[in-house]
């Protein structure tokens, strides 16, 4: 079991008043807010060891070198990678997304090949392959989602063709909180000889994941949505793939030798990496990991599931407000609408009484168009959220009710 008070104290920002108000924050699904080891970890780099990396024979270099490349070997451990050079840093899931489009996807799809995704996914699940489809002339295709937020393996099996290359799914959806069968998509995008990536953006900070048992091409994630800085991310790819794949960047770092008459690539993780990372926010990843880990994944799933639940019986009690996302399977995130009025306006007014949610189509338009709604009210919840903070969200919905009807 958590205690929830005792965890509240170690994120500082959980303090702060907003406009006069205590901050109620559920904005959780945008990005998680940090703890004081997080913070401290990226400030005691950079006060105490900090230097470039992978480059001096100096001390301090040696010390960065180490502190980064442990944190690869901490994250291999934590989705179970079998090789620590199949963890490439990233700035994000964005960012490790078109790397995988850009280099497998030029290397691997071309004309009239299909790429597979589903109606639910983040616009940076979409964009790049919509990109990488007007380049080579591929197709992309979607899994339509259902009334409930959900997809129907069955329409998976009928999408897929010999023709698709790569299928490339969402594990858990921002906009509806529905958490898809990758299993399940895992084994019929082998059945059909195709790849497939794992966005696991809104996954990796509720699940215990294990890359090896899912058996997944790629997987990716960003790290300020565990806990950790922005600009930090990472990209699993299984290591045959990833051998097989041209460089992203090219410049310093993911070159072996280089002279005017031609360049040779380092191996792999570095090949992927170009240029100075973001050194000292991965330092304080590996710290955010540890932090989840410490707390255990499953006692915050459990934890978040009960929130889940009792937002979803408070919110459904509210006369003409709808929730858009009713699959079986939830994660803990809540989209809904009030009846006849504009969710901006209720994030307007809820923010006046310290409640941060999000509002709008979540970059998930195709979700939105799905529903043929503008947009939502999104509050999502972490760990350190309680149930009188749902209580709170409840009393501010009914205000904004009641002023806008
Ligand atoms: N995929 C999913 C499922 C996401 O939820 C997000 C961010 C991304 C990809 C992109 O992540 P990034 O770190 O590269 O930006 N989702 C949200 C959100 O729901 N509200 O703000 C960002």
């Amino acid at each position: 079991m958590l205690d929830i008070q005792k965890i509240r104290t170690d994120f500082p920002i959980l303090n702060e008043k907003i406009r006069g108000k205590q901050l109620v924050y559920l904005d959780n699904g945008a990005s998680t807010q940090k703890p004081q080891v997080v913070i401290d970890a990226e400030s005691y780099y950079y006060e105490h060891q900090y230097a470039n990396i992978h480059r001096g024979v100096h001390y301090l270099s040696q010390v960065g070198t180490d502190l980064y490349e442990n944190v690869r070997k901490q994250v291999q451990q934590f989705v179970n990678a079998k090789h620590e050079h199949e963890i490439i840093f990233t700035k994000g899931t964005t960012n490790a997304i078109n790397l995988v489009a850009y280099t497998f996807g030029r290397k691997f799809i071309n004309e009239g090949d299909e790429i597979l995704i589903t109606e639910m996914e983040h616009h940076s699940n979409i964009v790049p392959w919509q990109m990488l489809c007007e380049e080579k002339k591929c197709i992309l295709k979607y899994i339509p989602l259902q009334a409930d937020g959900s997809i129907n393996l069955e329409d998976a099996e009928k999408l897929i063709t010999p023709k698709t290359k790569l299928v490339s799914v969402v594990y858990v959806s921002n906009a509806l909180g529905t958490i898809n069968p990758i299993k399940e998509l895992i084994a019929i995008a082998h059945k059909n000889g195709a790849k497939i990536l794992i966005d696991a953006a809104q996954a990796i900070q509720h699940f215990t994941i294990d890359v090896q048992a899912l058996d997944c091409d790629f997987f990716v994630f960003s790290g300020h949505k565990i806990y950790g800085p922005t600009g930090t991310g990472i990209l699993y790819g299984k290591d045959d793939i990833l051998n097989q794949m041209p460089p992203y960047e090219g410049g310093g770092d993911m070159i072996k030798t280089v002279s005017f008459s031609g360049t040779t690539f380092n191996d792999l993780p570095f090949k992927f990496e170009a240029g100075t990372p973001n050194i000292a926010g991965c330092i304080a990843l590996g710290t955010a990991i540890k932090y989840v880990q410490d707390l255990g994944i499953d006692n915050i799933r459990a934890y978040e599931t009960e929130l889940l639940n009792y937002a979803t019986e408070k919110l459904s009690a509210i006369e003409g407000l709808k929730i858009y996302g009713t699959a079986k399977h939830k994660s803990s995130v809540i989209s809904f609408l009030l009846d006849g009025i504009h969710p901006y306006d209720v994030g307007v007014i809820l923010d006046n009484q310290g409640i941060a949610i999000r509002t709008g189509h979540h970059c998930a338009q195709p979700v939105m168009d799905h529903y043929g709604i503008p947009g939502t009210c999104r509050a999502s919840f972490a760990f350190y959220n309680t149930k009188e903070e749902v209580d709170v969200l409840v009393e501010g919905i009914l205000k904004a009710k009641k002023m806008l009807s």
